[in-house]
């Protein structure tokens, strides 16, 4: 029920800022053997353009918080304010501000389903296969639109806590440099250079993957990444505590002008 009243939601908020709302639906098996419905929902602006930027989040939360200690906890799930949460939020008020003031080029706002089923540390059974950003992949081999291309692609995940930092994710600065380049720099000029350091932050897997390798768009992770603790993510990530506790509306503002100016700067 949780699922099917909050995808309505989006896909709503989405039509009452003027996107043209575009829904995909499948059902996928997953490592478990069950059957899940997977629920893509995709707001076009100015569908007509050649020239198209595709900025995308996930929309789903991981349903076992397995970064916690102790099965019992382990295995209820996460709310995601951050893991998922925190980049829908910027993406609604993207399209909020697209509403209101145009751009010139064209631009898909997607929110993916089922990022963050992946097998639980728990389940000690390993199943063969990449039970991860299953909901992105389908989209890349099935796109709303035959042939489906954009000039790149901005992935928005874990962009709301405090003093996040924004690494350099390996999979973007091998896939799409440029679009590495223009967002930092953008993000400096703008004096966000405390979210958006210089280094490296390893590869991580998630959506701008099966983007990537599908080409659809050559595709950057926005992702808050820590080099000193053990997961490479902050202390909530996959725990209970990543409600909204851990929101800092500074950090969101900081990704969300970013790309607001990134995009409205292309012609
Ligand atoms: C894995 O840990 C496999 N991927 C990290 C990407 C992710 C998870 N983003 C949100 N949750
Ligand atoms: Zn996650």
């Amino acid at each position: 029920t949780a699922h099917s009243e909050c995808g309505d939601y989006l896909a709503a908020k989405l039509a009452a800022f003027g996107a043209q709302v575009v829904e995909q639906r499948a059902d996928v098996t997953h490592y478990d053997g069950r059957s899940l419905p997977i629920r893509n929902i995709i707001g076009r602006y100015n569908p007509e353009s050649k020239k198209r930027i595709l900025l995308f989040a996930h929309w789903d939360s991981r349903p076992f918080a397995d970064e916690e200690a102790g099965e019992e906890r382990q295995r209820q799930p996460i709310t995601g304010a951050d893991d998922g949460a925190s980049g829908v939020g910027v993406l609604l008020e993207i399209a909020r501000q697209l509403q209101q003031q145009p751009v010139t080029v064209g631009v898909d706002i997607i929110f993916f389903d089922l990022e963050d089923w992946g097998q639980p540390s728990f389940n000690t059974r390993q199943v063969e296969g990449d039970w991860w950003c299953v909901g992105s992949r389908y989209w890349s081999e099935n796109p709303h639109v035959e042939d489906y291309k954009a000039d790149y692609g901005i992935l928005l995940d874990m962009v709301g806590s405090a003093n996040a930092t924004f690494l350099r994710e390996d999979y973007s600065a091998e896939y799409a440099p440029g679009v590495v380049e223009k967002v930092w720099s953008t993000a400096h000029k703008l004096g966000y250079g405390n979210y958006f350091p210089s280094q490296r932050g390893g590869y991580i897997t998630d959506d701008h993957l099966p983007v990537n390798r599908q080409h659809r768009a050559p595709s950057i992770d926005i992702i808050n990444l820590k080099r000193d603790s053990q997961t490479g993510f902050a202390a909530h990530w996959h725990t209970l505590t990543d409600d909204m506790r851990h929101i800092d509306r500074n950090t969101l503002k900081a990704a969300g002008q970013t790309v607001m100016e990134v995009i409205y700067l292309e012609k």
